[in-house]
């Protein structure tokens, strides 16, 4: 553990819900840094309660804004909120961060707000694992929904909206091909179509494709619906939380417990592979010494190596 931060230190501060514990927190469990462990360890059991919300759509729908809006809502509606802005880093939206920080800086001082931008490049995990444990820290410490802003372009996106209970699709006019600009896949994820930016006279247009685009009716019978909102008044906002909770309100145990499971999951893995990364740096099998020095001398790969290894302490483990 370094700079004696354990698991007290972060259950403590995050059931607490203080900024600077979780601000911590999410660094750790972002850089992978010795500490994550302990974070892991602490948020164990302590999450499954937040309303998991995925916000999507092509650079420049108005995502962030709308973000900006629906925290104001939902703060009038009395409920606390944590906001996950994955930055894609794209051509298209350099310095979003930034911007995202611009927006939602309405909320900054709201002790009930916590907005926190992820950097998509340069996770050794990957970006949809890294997301989840940011979203699992902020559901540990008890916000009530965790908004994921992601930009619909890719694979990776499609991956982290997976996490979430509701997913948005934001849609808006003037990009082009409003449905092109949607990707046929993340028109697939979506619970809820927007229309942003409805003061635009194509909205009509857009909203158009929208329908003629949209699938018919799930297994449970929710047929997506599609709102039109302008983010920078507020204007429809009000019914897109209605809406969204009226889904989540809709999902069965089984769908909510879905998301939950995938998560609870990851947290399986990332626990155990600390355990597998422990014996094999800390075990006494000479194997272990073998296959390092093998490695080394590059004799052997090291994923061959690694399997081997994990094979030798996993028997060991299950002895034990
Ligand atoms: N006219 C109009 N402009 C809007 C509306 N909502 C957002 N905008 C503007 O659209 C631009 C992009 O908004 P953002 O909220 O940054 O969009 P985004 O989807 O988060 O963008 P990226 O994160 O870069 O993909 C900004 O200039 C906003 O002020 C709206 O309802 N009407
Ligand atoms: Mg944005």
């Amino acid at each position: 553990m370094t700079a004696g931060r354990d698991v007290d230190y972060y259950r403590g501060g995050l059931l607490a819900r203080d900024r600077v514990a979780i601000g911590r927190a999410i660094t750790a469990v972002e850089n992978d840094r010795a500490d994550a462990a302990a974070v892991l360890r602490a948020i164990a059991g302590h999450t499954g309660k937040a309303h998991v919300v995925g916000l999507t759509g092509p650079p420049g729908a108005g995502k962030s804004t709308l973000v900006n809006a629906i925290i104001g809502e939902l703060r009038s509606q009395g409920r606390t909120v944590a906001v996950v802005a994955v930055d894609p880093s794209s051509p298209f939206s350099g310095g979003a961060i930034l911007g995202d920080r611009v927006r939602m800086s309405e909320h900054a001082s709201d002790p009930h707000v916590f907005v926190r931008s992820v950097a998509s490049r340069g996770h050794l995990g990957g970006l949809s694992r890294t997301t989840a444990r940011v979203v699992d820290v902020l559901d540990a410490a008890g916000y009530d929904v965790v908004l994921v802003e992601t930009v619909g372009t890719g694979q990776a996106e499609i991956d982290i909206m997976h996490l979430a209970q509701s997913v948005v699709v934001v849609c808006a006019p003037g990009l082009g091909d409003e449905i092109q600009a949607v990707k046929a896949g993340i028109l697939e994820i979506a619970d809820v179509l927007v229309v942003n930016k409805a003061d635009l006279d194509l909205a009509d247009r857009t909203e158009r494709q929208l329908h003629e685009a949209v699938g018919p009716a799930d297994e449970r019978g929710w047929i997506t619906p599609i709102l039109r909102t302008i983010a920078t008044d507020g204007t429809g906002v009000g019914d897109l939380t209605a809406v969204v909770a009226d889904h989540y309100a809709g999902l069965d145990a089984t769908t909510t417990a879905a998301a939950s499971t995938l998560r609870a999951r990851r947290q399986l893995a990332a626990a155990a592979a600390e355990i597998v990364s422990r014996a094999i740096e800390e075990g006494d099998d000479p194997l272990l010494e073998t296959l390092a020095r093998r490695v080394g001398e590059g004799a052997i790969s090291l994923g061959e190596a690694a399997e081997e290894a994990t094979r030798a302490v996993t028997n060991e483990l299950g002895n034990g």
